[in-house]
């Protein structure tokens, strides 16, 4: 029997890799080789990875297997129509069909669900007896012990940067919402034999780098110490993806740097931590990002950041925000994703509930493409931004603020910035939306004042204030947290206060609220809920001088009467709100 096993890849959107670049910094999948391994003797297999050949559909076969995921879905159906035309079986498997098998049947013979190491064989045996059942399905997660070695032989070698690629784990001891990863695996963290792991590596090509095409390579640190340290006399140069908690790992660290390790993908993700929880990254704690990036950095370990934007809690300022941080924290490279609410994940069954999901084409499902309706901008916002951010961050001015340091290193990770920047010329050149300067200026702590004396200052209410007062002494919170949020439907920036309004802090406010008049015509509506204690000098400074020109109004919203008496008598002619009825 004759069997053709296909990877599919994307059809001309900007994603696509030219061979040119697949050869000159793209490693090989796995996927195929390693299905080739687990085909009995006897059967004739032949591989083709569609990013680097292309399909002939005529080519006498007798069965056909396709690897699917989600966003390489919809070719798959096409290749798998081309062959059922000409009567050839055709059976789909791996990450989409696993986790949304109904819809993957209906377009092949045979679906495979979960991994193939238990049920290639039987399925290959019915196969050969004619007998091809309708779904496969993998009853327990397979045994990493004992995996044939891949069969690279069969793929064009020469058409990629490497064909090191490795796997030394299955699974991630996490669950994030957004990720297919545990979904998949269950909560499952599987290594393969060491001596295994070592037997393969040393079939490798030692001249060309490694990748560990693990989920996250540091998993069970222990065990990944011992790997690390095992292949330290090999004198390779290897890559892979792990969690941010790797630098609390200094010995690992180490060890992942003397065993060759130049850099390591990593799911920063967002820097708001309410965008964090709100996906369940336990891991991930914003506030030691810088600290956690620059131990990392220390150990000669450079990052590739997983970016996701368009989080709930994130505006059109998250963009230039993401940017700033990057940049501040010297990340070599950075892959942006726009959230994707992949089939089979919590955030996808989330999404469904919540009616959001505006676009099912699984082809845009690959990061690139708003398919969802985001929380606080518009799908088309979402996009620009990122090609923008994507755009900004390769260009030469990051690139040099980035990696500017003499030394070897540098040339590799400029020729790797520079390969990134060629493909992303292939971008929409992206706008920032048009408030995100706006939001990315106005939001932020304001400091109001090393400590505050209570003397001076004006209670929210009597009652609040004398609780407050007695619990906290002298001192009260010394910032003026500005939040702003789009109301769309009433044209309006509604700017949350917190804290402290006092003279510091008014004025840096008001020069706040003057930009955003200069540089919209929506309204402002500035909320005093959350205002704890303002001073005379406070409530006098915060607003620019009425300007005529201007047609935008600024109203108050949630004034406590104490404030409000000061405020009329101040600001003539302000408008206030009452109530909740502001959105
Ligand atoms: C390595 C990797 C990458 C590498 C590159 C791919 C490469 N050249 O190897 C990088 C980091 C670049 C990458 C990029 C992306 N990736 Co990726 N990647 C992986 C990762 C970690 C390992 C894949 C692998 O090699 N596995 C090893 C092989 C042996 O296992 P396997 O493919 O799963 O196959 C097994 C089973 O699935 C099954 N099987 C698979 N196919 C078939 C077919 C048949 C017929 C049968 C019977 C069985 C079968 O049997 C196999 C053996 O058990 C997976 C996670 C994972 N563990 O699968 C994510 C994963 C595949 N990636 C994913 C995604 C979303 C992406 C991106 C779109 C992310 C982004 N937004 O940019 C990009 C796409 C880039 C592109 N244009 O291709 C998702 C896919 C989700 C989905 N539902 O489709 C995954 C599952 C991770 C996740 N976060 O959820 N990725
Ligand atoms: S840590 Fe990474 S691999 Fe693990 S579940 Fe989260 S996103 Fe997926």
């Amino acid at each position: 029997m004759k069997i053709t096993l296909i990877s599919p890849d994307l059809q001309s959107t900007h994603f696509k890799f030219t061979p040119k670049e697949v050869k000159s910094f793209w490693f090989a999948k796995l996927t195929l080789p390693h299905l080739a391994a687990l085909t009995p003797a006897g059967i004739e297999v032949r591989l083709i990875d569609e990013a680097v050949e292309p399909i002939n559909f005529d080519e006498p076969t007798d069965f056909v297997g396709i690897t699917v995921n989600t966003y390489l879905a919809p070719r798959a159906y096409e290749i798998s129509a081309e062959f059922r035309k000409r009567g050839v079986p055709v059976i789909l498997g791996g990450v989409h069909p696993s986790l949304f098998p109904e819809e993957s049947r209906q377009h092949a013979d045979s679906v495979a669900i979960g991994e193939a190491e238990t049920i290639w064989e039987p399925i290959l045996r019915d196969v050969e007896n004619g007998r091809l059942q309708p779904i496969y399905r993998a009853t327990e997660f397979a045994s990493l012990q004992g995996l044939p070695l891949p069969r690279w032989d069969l793929l064009k070698q020469d058409a990629y940067l490497t064909t090191n690629t490795i796997q030394t784990t299955r699974g991630c001891p996490y669950h994030c919402d957004f990720c297919s990863v545990t979904d998949f695996f269950g909560h499952t963290y599987r290594c393969r034999p060491l001596p295994e792991v070592i037997r393969e590596i040393e079939t490798l090509n030692f001249k060309r780098p490694m990748v560990f095409v693990d989920d996250n390579v540091i998993g069970r640190p222990h065990y990944a110490l011992e790997l690390f340290n095992a292949i330290k006399s090999y004198k390779m140069r290897w890559g892979s993806q792990c969690s941010i908690n790797l630098a609390k790992h200094s010995e690992l660290m180490k060890a992942a740097k003397e065993s060759g390790c130049v850099a390591m993908f990593i799911g920063i993700e967002s820097i708001s931590q309410e965008n964090i929880n709100d996906v369940h990254k336990g891991i991930n704690h914003v506030n030691k990002y810088y600290d956690a990036i620059q131990r990392i950095h220390d150990h000669g370990i450079s990052i590739n950041a997983g970016m996701i934007l368009g989080m709930d809690y994130d505006d059109e300022s998250v963009f230039e925000r993401t940017l700033e941080f990057l940049e501040k924290t010297r990340i070599e490279y950075a892959t942006f994703h726009i959230l994707t609410p992949v089939p089979g994940t919590v955030l996808y069954k989330r999404m469904e509930q919540e009616g959001r999901i505006i676009d099912r084409d699984w082809s845009k499902y690959n990061g690139g493409y708003t398919v969802f309706r985001p929380k606080l901008m518009s799908p088309e916002a979402l996009e620009e931004g990122y090609y923008w951010t994507y755009r900004q961050f390769y260009s030469m001015r990051s690139i040099f603020k980035r990696i500017a340091e003499p030394g070897v290193e540098m040339f590799y990770k400029l020729a790797l910035n520079l390969a990134y920047k060629r493909m992303i010329k292939r971008f929409p050149k992206g706008e920032l939306p048009e408030m995100a300067k706006v939001l990315h200026t106005m939001n932020g702590e304001i400091h109001a004042m090393p400590s505050v004396n209570k003397t001076g200052l004006i209670p929210r209410t009597i009652e609040v204030t004398q609780q407050t007062m007695r619990s906290m002494g002298d001192t009260v919170d010394r910032f003026l947290k500005i939040r702003v949020r789009q109301q769309h439907a009433l044209q309006a920036l509604l700017v949350d206060l917190t804290g402290v309004l006092n003279g510091i802090s008014a004025r840096r406010l008001r020069e706040r609220i003057a930009y955003a008049l200069q540089k919209t015509r929506w309204d402002i509506i500035l909320n005093f809920e959350h205002v704890q204690f303002a001073t005379l000098k406070g409530l006098k400074s915060f607003l620019p001088p009425y300007d005529r020109r201007t047609q935008t109004t600024i109203k108050c919203l949630h004034v406590p009467s104490h404030f409000r008496e000061y405020l009329e008598h101040f600001h003539k002619g302000l408008q206030f709100i009452e109530g909740e009825d502001e959105t």
